[in-house]
């Protein structure tokens, strides 16, 4: 069949350049992806993060005019690390989400894709392509389930049989017209673990998200933090593991074939409390290469002041009244101020009135009403 060598060679430069699984499809349209991507724009459960209108997202050649097929691709990554610092009173510690473990994945991916590209390039005259990982408009678990990579779970994600769904996705449109994978044979049958155990109902239904529902994405805004999520983040600083740990398809995996995706235990485990003062530049310097840092430090600083109410960590509370009285962001100094009176030490709520004598902004002063509500507690 046409481009058969071609499509082995490729397959065969993909591996030795630490590309996990290599899948093949048409750039048809994702015809029966429209009606999915309506429904949840109607129905509101986006996130927002999404690119592009529901053409943008579903036709391929809209990106390539000349598009004939796609490149998927897949690149593990751990589900365990060693060295896992401990979580001590007084120096209690938040945590990243593994898909912000190590190198920033968007950048690993996107140099495989380039590695990849190169290499067509130099054999194929004329060759034509377009890259995307993650920001791009394209579903890529749309893509990877269509070329053979992985199931599309109840839990929304891509499951793969060898490495579970500890996988990231990309792909590249090409002008090359390719023989297709095969889509993966596997399901989840009756299983609904995902389901039953996500602490906000966020899995409506299987293989459905209401993203603004999801812990991953509350993590990831910037305003107040709603009431209803703060317990239940707990000590999470960005993204979400949960519906994959519980998932029996990934039970006993834990893969470690690449060493910039392995964490840094200090970095993604980071003590809370020295958080809280780090400025801009420090922020960038310290965790400007992870996936988690892209929303910049404020949501995460206010992950961290959650957190340490969460913990009732009492050693944070001086640190907590410098930024209620001192911090220029509302969202700081009212999830600050929230967080002392959860924490209730002795001198939480006289320090709270003081703050809020001197406070103008209307929902910093919600905020601080709600801190001494837990003196009544
Ligand atoms: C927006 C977004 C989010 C949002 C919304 C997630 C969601 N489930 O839609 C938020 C912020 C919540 C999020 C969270 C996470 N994300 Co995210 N996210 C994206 C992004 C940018 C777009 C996803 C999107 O368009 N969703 C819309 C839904 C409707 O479509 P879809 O899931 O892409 O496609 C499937 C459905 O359409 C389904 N479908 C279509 N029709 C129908 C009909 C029926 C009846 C059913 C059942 C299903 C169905 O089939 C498609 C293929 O499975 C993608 C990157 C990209 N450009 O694709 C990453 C991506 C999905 N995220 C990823 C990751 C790693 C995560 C987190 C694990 C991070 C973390 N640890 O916190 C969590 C996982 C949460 C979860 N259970 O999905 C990976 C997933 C890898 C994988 N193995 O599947 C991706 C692919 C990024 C990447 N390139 O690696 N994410
Ligand atoms: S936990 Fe069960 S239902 Fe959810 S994705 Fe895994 S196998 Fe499917």
């Amino acid at each position: 069949m046409a481009n058969e060598q071609l499509k082995q060679d490729i397959i065969e430069y993909a591996h030795s350049i630490g590309i996990d699984k290599i899948g093949f499809t048409s750039a048809n349209p994702f015809a029966e992806m429209k009606a999915r991507l309506e429904l949840q724009q109607e129905s509101g459960y986006q996130s927002g993060f999404e690119k592009g209108t529901i053409a943008e997202r579903t036709e391929p050649k809209l990106h390539l005019e000349d598009a004939e097929s796609i490149i998927a691709i897949a690149i593990a990554y751990p589900s365990r690390m060693k060295d896992k610092p401990k979580n001590k009173r007084g120096k209690r510690r938040g945590n990243f989400c593994r898909a912000s473990w190590g190198m920033d994945y968007h950048i690993v991916l996107n140099e495989r894709l380039e590695q990849l590209s190169a290499y067509i390039a130099a054999r194929v005259p004329g060759f034509r392509w377009r890259s995307m990982v993650d920001t791009g408009e394209l579903s890529d678990r749309a893509v990877a389930e269509r070329a053979g990579i992985g199931f599309s779970g109840k839990n929304c994600f891509i499951i793969t049989p060898e490495f579970g769904s500890y996988v990231y996705l990309g792909e590249m449109i090409t002008n090359i017209p390719f023989p297709s994978d095969q889509p993966v044979d596997d399901s989840c049958g009756d299983c609904t673990i995902c389901l039953d155990s996500c602490p906000t109902g966020a899995l409506v239904a299987p293989g459905r998200l209401n993203a603004q529902q999801c812990i991953a994405f509350v993590t990831q805004t910037k305003g107040f933090m709603p009431d209803d999520y703060r317990e239940k983040i707990g000590n999470q600083l960005y993204g979400f593991d949960t519906c994959q740990l519980v998932c029996p398809k990934n039970k006993h995996i834990d893969t470690h074939l690449h060493p910039e995706l392995e964490p840094d235990p200090d970095l993604v485990k980071p003590e809370l409390l020295p958080l809280l003062s780090l400025s801009n530049r420090q922020f960038k310097e310290k965790f400007g290469r992870m996936a988690g840092s892209w929303r910049g430090k404020n949501p995460i600083q206010r992950n961290a002041i959650i957190a340490l109410a969460h913990y009732k960590e009492e050693e944070a509370v001086d640190e907590l009244i410098r930024l209620m009285n001192e911090d220029p962001r509302p969202v700081i100094r009212g999830t600050a101020a929230w967080a002392i009176g959860k924490i209730g030490r002795a001198d939480s709520y006289e320090a709270i009135r003081i703050a809020k004598s001197k406070e103008t902004d209307p929902d910093v002063l919600i905020e601080m009403e709600k801190g001494l509500a837990f003196e009544l507690q």
